[in-house]
């Protein structure tokens, strides 16, 4: 604690992490992202120049008086801040008009590489048949977004040539335009976008979040469609190259409220905006844990959150395990540590595995909340 309340730097800003958020919390708790999640503790963090200058751990009930003892520019950062954790998230409106993304329960984004290098055959070639036929099995499964991919961004991936990228994904995205679920175009190119969005596309997903074609934005504002963006450090060629932060979680913050800023100036509304931290993108196995363990902090963001986390290196490392095909087991644990943050949108490759450890998940929740009901239902206050 280098600065006291009174005597914060001109410009502090605050990353507002909550403790331990519940789903069993006594009345009293802050609801984050407008529930069922709430929090009962909060670390506020003083960020003065991108770096952290100060930091308090404080229960909800003394958060008032924490605000009002601030200098008030920066008191009204934090009420900002803090008011975008607890407010709930409504309905994003997709591209064509008629249908919207709601966020009552976590959603599964079910990802489909169109991609050479992601099928079996090892070859040049993608088979459209096959892919459609993947995405109907995800889409049984129960996925809620199809997430269509051209081009491989994996760490140390070489970039595609545009028009190969659009000739892969859009016979898929055409042939799912009528699918019982919205398609996401994963692609950093601003044609592509259109093209997509010309074929049936409801939403674009870009791990350069709207940075690497400086078209982007404008197709994006011109259509009218969600985003997802998201926070990578570097290329994807030389991103794990040697990947450093003064704090990761301040910085991935500030990055994704900077495109925040900009998608608005850009005139996309900030209700179509989601964002994502990009687990593995320019990051250590550190960083990673950092990130996951602080995603609460990320709702401060006022945004539906977004995490990738299914079959990444991280839990190779922490699980030994090589072949990211055989990550499955790590995938879901860390996925439902990410639900138990209060993640919107989980992106995996396993759909039908995750809807089932979401299904576990979620009736634990529901049995916890009908033995409260039933416990004040059976008995007086004392
Ligand atoms: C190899 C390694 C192949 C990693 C592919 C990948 C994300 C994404 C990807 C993410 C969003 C993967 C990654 N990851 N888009 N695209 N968030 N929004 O695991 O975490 O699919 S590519």
């Amino acid at each position: 604690m280098k600065h006291s309340a009174g005597d914060l730097p001109k410009g502090t800003d605050f990353v507002l992490l909550p403790l331990a958020p519940a789903r069993d919390l006594p009345a009293g708790a802050m609801p984050l992202a407008g529930g069922p999640l709430a929090f009962a503790h909060l670390r506020a963090i003083a960020i003065s120049e991108g770096r952290p200058v100060a930091s308090r751990e404080m229960p909800s009930s003394e958060i008032a008086s924490w605000l009002a003892a601030l200098p008030p520019p920066a008191r009204a950062r934090a009420e900002r801040r803090l008011d975008a954790l607890q407010a709930p998230r409504p309905p994003v409106p997709l591209a064509g008009g008629k249908r919207t993304l709601g966020f009552a329960r976590p959603l599964v984004m079910g990802i489909l590489n169109v991609t050479p290098d992601s099928f079996s055959d090892g070859g040049r070639f993608v088979d459209p048949a096959r892919a459609l036929a993947q995405a109907q099995a995800m889409i049984a499964a129960g996925a809620d977004i199809i997430d269509v991919g051209g081009e491989s961004t994996r760490p140390g991936a070489r970039p595609v040539w545009e028009e190969e990228e659009r000739e892969r994904i859009l016979p898929v995205i055409e042939a799912l335009a009528d699918a019982a679920v919205p398609v996401s175009v994963d692609t950093r190119h601003a044609r592509v976008m259109e093209a997509a969005l010309d074929a049936g596309a409801a939403m674009v997903n870009d791990v350069s979040a709207l940075t690497h074609d400086p078209d982007s934005l404008a197709v994006v504002a011109a259509r009218d469609c969600p985003v997802v963006l998201m926070h990578a450090r570097g290329e994807p060629q030389r991103m794990q190259d040697n990947p450093a932060y003064e704090d990761v979680l301040t910085e991935v913050f500030a990055y994704l409220d900077a495109r925040i800023r900009a998608c608005e100036a850009a005139g996309i509304a900030r209700e179509r905006l989601i964002v994502d931290p990009g687990i593995g993108f320019g990051k250590t196995l550190r960083h990673n844990l950092t990130l996951l363990n602080g995603l609460a902090a990320l709702h401060a963001l006022g945004a539906p959150l977004l995490v990738g986390v299914s079959r990444k290196r991280f839990i190779g490392a922490l699980a030994r395990e090589e072949v990211p095909a055989r990550r499955l087991a790590g995938s879901l644990a860390a996925a439902l540590a990410a639900v138990d943050k209060g993640v919107q949108i989980l992106r995996v490759h396993d759909v039908a595995e995750t809807v089932q450890a979401l299904a576990v998940h979620q009736g634990l929740i529901d049995g916890l909340l009908m033995d409260r009901a039933a416990v004040a239902a059976a008995t007086r206050p004392c």
